[in-house]
């Protein structure tokens, strides 16, 4: 059968010149399929005489084993050109050298920041936070801090602009960690309805401020940490005791010396700076102011509907940027916000 042998090169030929599986099917619909030549002929058997019938059937039969078999052979041909093609494409050198993993480090103000947050921790102070986008009350107000007060002033202070670009009201970047002493205040008196018997509050605020300020020893934002202990008797000898074993526990050392130098807070009466000097080393004899503090103002504590006659306490606020600087030696503060990893990998 002349014709059977063009079929089944044809349908070879067609299997060969395809590489997609899905022409492939295709293009043994034409052959196998329901109305496929092969199979067109063997439904035209029923046509032919009886003794034609069975050399006709075995012919066709094996014409559609080779075209079955040609078909499988391209299968699995266009198969394995596939899962070559994948091999190829999804190569990995496993001689190429390593991309290395470089080690982290802490910024040297976090480190700084966790270590005071650790001593005070040690003498039975809580950690608090609080939003760095403030309201006038608590970073202002509540604070004792006079309407015309320069601090308000916008040449100090970052206020929030509305959505017509004028000054959001009341709407501030916090420019001390103080607001989160007063909100940390009346959160305490909101829980104990009980003030008589209120237990002391003893509290640090670590975090970032904001102040209209930039030069080499002011950056725009910078850190405090303050101190907050409420209770009754608390001294200014209270005071005085912490500051002084903070410092020499943070310095890891005892020679050093403390003073209180009288100043002004509007939150606080009395108020002073806190100066500092080694008695050894590099920086003996030189006084450094390191923190403020006093014991808060009476208003204050009425603005947080704390009872001052029944309750003192002393607050204090130091720059862990500074703290930083004197403890690893660094003389420009810009140092600790431009991001130069050469700078920063010295701490990790
Ligand atoms: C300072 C100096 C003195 C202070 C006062 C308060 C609060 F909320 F209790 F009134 N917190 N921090 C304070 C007092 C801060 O920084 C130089």
């Amino acid at each position: 059968m002349h014709n059977l042998d063009q079929i089944v090169q044809a349908a070879s030929a067609a299997f060969a010149a395809t590489d997609d599986p899905d022409a492939l099917e295709q293009i043994k619909a034409i052959y196998l399929g329901k109305s496929g030549r092969i199979t067109e002929l063997l439904k035209g058997m029923a046509k032919l005489p009886p003794d034609e019938r069975r050399a006709a059937g075995t012919a066709i039969n094996r014409a559609k084993d080779a075209v079955e078999s040609a078909l499988n052979l391209r299968r699995e041909a266009i198969r394995e050109m596939a899962l070559a093609a994948r091999l190829a494409e999804e190569a990995l050198d496993v001689t190429l050298p390593g991309r290395g993993q470089s080690r982290g480090g802490l910024h040297p103000v976090t480190r700084t920041l966790e270590r005071i947050e650790a001593l005070f921790h040690s003498i039975g102070f809580e950690v608090a936070d609080g939003p760095e986008i403030e309201a006038d009350f608590q970073n202002f107000t509540a604070l004792n801090t006079p309407e015309d007060h320069p601090a308000r002033s916008m040449h100090d202070t970052f206020y929030l602009q509305n959505e017509s670009g004028g000054v959001a009201d009341g709407v501030l970047l916090r420019t001390h960690t103080s607001p989160i002493q007063v909100r940390y205040m009346q959160a305490h008196v909101a829980r104990h309805s009980d003030l008589a018997t209120m237990p002391e509050i003893r509290v640090i605020a670590p975090g970032r401020v904001y102040r209209v300020d930039s030069d080499a020893t002011h950056s725009p934002m910078f850190h405090q940490v303050e101190g907050l202990w409420i209770g009754e008797n608390v001294s200014f000898a209270d005071l005085k005791g912490v500051i002084g074993d903070f410092l020499r526990r943070f310095f890891e050392s005892d020679d050093l010396q403390v003073r209180f130098r009288p100043s002004f807070f509007p939150f606080t009466e009395p108020s002073a700076e806190i100066d500092m000097a080694f008695t050894s080393g590099a920086l003996k004899g030189r006084w450094l102011e390191i923190a403020g503090c006093g014991m808060v103002h009476p208003n204050v504590l009425r603005h947080v509907h704390i009872d001052p006659e029944k309750y003192s306490g002393f607050a204090f606020g130091m720059g862990p940027d500074r703290l930083t600087m004197l403890r690893y030696g660094v003389n420009d503060l810009r140092l600790f916000f431009d991001g130069d990893l050469r700078f920063l990998r010295q701490f990790a």
